[in-house]
């Protein structure tokens, strides 16, 4: 039998390299290997303030997005979090078997709710949301990026402590991490990682972004001291450009290493740049056609929710027989 694996993003803005290298790609590479569900987490992305009109079209921008990197819908199960309510009633049962001192100890709940006064119990409770959303099918591995762990740590947790309590119920998932690329750092703040919400537009790459501002952001990116182009601890800016550079050329970075031993910084800029531009554009190609396409997406998310569904209500029912409401 297939192992089974799932995975989301939050729609909150433009996908960014962070993101296809970090977990997409994975998704993409495991698709015909694996059942795979693969969410469009809208109910997360409410934990921070969203703008209504913003919010919806960043769902369908994510759905066609998910689309043109290669994720196949006849083939995975492309689905809005917020279209299978076994989510966020399992959420609720979970919260349950949650401590307040775990979810003290997450880290990127300490990162967004720094310097704020009046963080909502929404964004605390995120990660109990996310421990549902993989919990509900059975998921052998979870395929994200490094900054992910920690949630997939508790979800692990969550599982085996209802497990314990009542029998087992739950198959407690892996993570899984791409060996490179699981934490891509922001081009302008090597100490950072990439982020669509975190950093200033020149320290990532979105999908959508133009050729000319592609261009424009590798030439700004910050490189290390020194004149050699290759990958060490000592050069975290280069070694990030490198790793990008391997992902969009298929080439490894050893290979990249050799390719420009002995060049300048400019030069592997340029070409990086172009190299990003070339693998973009049939990506941007057949996102257009498809964020025009309305109907199409609206079917694919339609046929996602049924298939999900079906899944997510048979783990939800033996939880809610378990605890005693049926
Ligand atoms: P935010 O704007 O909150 O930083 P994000 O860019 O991290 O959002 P998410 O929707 O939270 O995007 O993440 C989607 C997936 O991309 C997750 O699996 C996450 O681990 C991965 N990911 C995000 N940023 C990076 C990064 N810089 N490097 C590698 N993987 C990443
Ligand atoms: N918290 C994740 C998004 C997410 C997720 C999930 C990832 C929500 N639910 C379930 C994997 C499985 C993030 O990337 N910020």
């Amino acid at each position: 039998m297939k192992k089974r694996i799932l995975s989301g993003v939050q729609p909150t803005g433009a996908l960014h390299l962070g993101n296809y290298i970090g977990a997409l790609r994975q998704w993409v590479d495991l698709q015909h290997e694996t059942d795979a569900y693969f969410c469009i987490v809208d109910y997360h992305a409410i934990t921070v303030k969203q703008d209504t009109q913003e919010l919806y079209d960043n769902i369908h921008s994510l759905a066609a997005m998910y689309v043109a990197v290669g994720l196949d819908p006849s083939k995975v199960t492309l689905f809005k979090q917020s279209d299978v309510s076994a989510h966020t009633e399992l959420a609720w049962i979970l919260n349950n078997f949650t401590h307040m001192g775990e979810l003290q100890r997450m880290t990127q709940y300490k990162d967004k709710a720094k310097g704020n006064g009046k963080q909502t119990v929404g964004l605390f409770t995120y990660p109990v949301l996310m421990a549902a959303d993989i919990l509900l099918y059975q998921p052998h591995m979870v395929p994200v990026g490094e900054d992910q762990k920690q949630h997939v740590e508790l979800t692990r947790n969550i599982a085996q402590r209802f497990n314990n309590r009542f029998s087992e119920t739950f198959r407690v998932p892996d993570v899984m991490h791409p060996k490179d690329g699981a934490r891509i750092m922001s081009l302008d703040d090597p100490n950072t990682k990439m982020s669509k919400t975190g950093s200033s537009q020149w320290g990532y790459i979105a999908l959508s972004d133009a050729p000319d501002v592609v261009m424009k952001k590798i030439k700004k990116a910050v490189t290390d001291s020194g004149s050699t182009i290759e990958a060490s601890a000592d050069k975290p800016a280069l070694t990030n450009l490198l790793v990008i550079y391997s992902a969009v050329s298929g080439k490894t970075v050893g290979e990249l290493e050799e390719l420009y031993h002995g060049q300048g910084y400019g030069k592997f800029k340029k070409e990086l740049g172009e190299a990003i531009v070339t693998w973009l554009e049939p990506i941007q190609e057949r996102y257009h056609e498809l964020i025009q396409n309305y109907d199409e997406l609206q079917a694919i998310l339609k046929q996602g929710q049924e298939r999900a569904s079906v899944v997510a209500q048979v783990t939800l029912d033996d939880v809610k027989t378990k605890i005693g409401v049926i």
